[in-house]
């Protein structure tokens, strides 16, 4: 090494749906497009990761219907954007010493999400950050120093994974209390950039 300068990048995986892509807002207009007679959860009223389980609590069949909206062809593709995401991940992208990853879980019924995906980082992303999904049902074996996920609890095979999550603010995981030294991030607004800071090898 030559006087320090060089030290490990730091790298970011940011999860796509609830923190790039505005999965509950478009599931709530497509389950009221779809079943208008329907009763169906506000997302002041949302409550737990997944959606089905809630709509199911409601009533049986709701899981079904709402689980119907996001595996039709063209849900995943016409999600909006979240406020600010855009712009963070362009900026993101261009920090020095910085390797930023999109990293992202398709559902079961893979047929239109997963090709969907990939058309909505090139449209709203671009090519460079096509090259850098990673579509992973376990994110906890994938190596990075910070992950950004809207999921409270993110698990899978290894016990112990290299990134500290954190908690990105979303309808279902806003009233959560979050136990020190876990962190959230409340929106794109809030101060992204001194969480990476804080991860970075002094
Ligand atoms: N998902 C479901 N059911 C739900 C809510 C979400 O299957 O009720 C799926 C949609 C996305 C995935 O493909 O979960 C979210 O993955 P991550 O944002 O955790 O990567
Ligand atoms: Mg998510």
């Amino acid at each position: 090494m030559d006087g320090g300068s060089a030290s490990r990048p730091l790298r970011v995986l940011v999860d796509m749906d609830g923190v790039l892509a505005d999965f509950e807002g478009a599931l709530l207009r497509g389950f009221s497009a779809a079943f208008p007679g329907e009763p169906r959860v506000e997302l002041e009223q949302r409550r737990g990761f997944l959606a089905v389980e809630q709509y199911r609590s409601l009533r049986e069949d709701l899981g079904v219907k709402v689980a119907s909206v996001y595996e039709s062809p063209g849900f995943f593709l016409g999600l909006d954007p979240i406020p600010g995401a855009m712009e963070a991940m362009q900026e993101m992208i261009q920090m020095p010493n910085t390797e930023v990853f999109i990293c992202t879980s398709p559902i079961r019924k893979y047929e239109y999400c997963v090709q969907e995906k990939y058309i909505w980082v090139q449209k709203h992303l671009g090519p460079k950050f096509v090259e850098r999904i990673i579509l992973t049902r376990d994110k906890t074996v994938v190596s990075a120093d910070l992950l950004f996920d809207d999921k409270d609890a993110v698990k899978g095979v290894e016990p112990n994974p290299s990134w500290e999550h954190i908690l990105f603010s979303c309808c279902h995981n806003k009233h959560l209390k979050l136990q020190p030294p876990r962190r959230r991030l409340e929106s794109w607004t809030d101060d992204w950039r001194a969480i990476l800071e804080s991860k970075r090898s002094k």
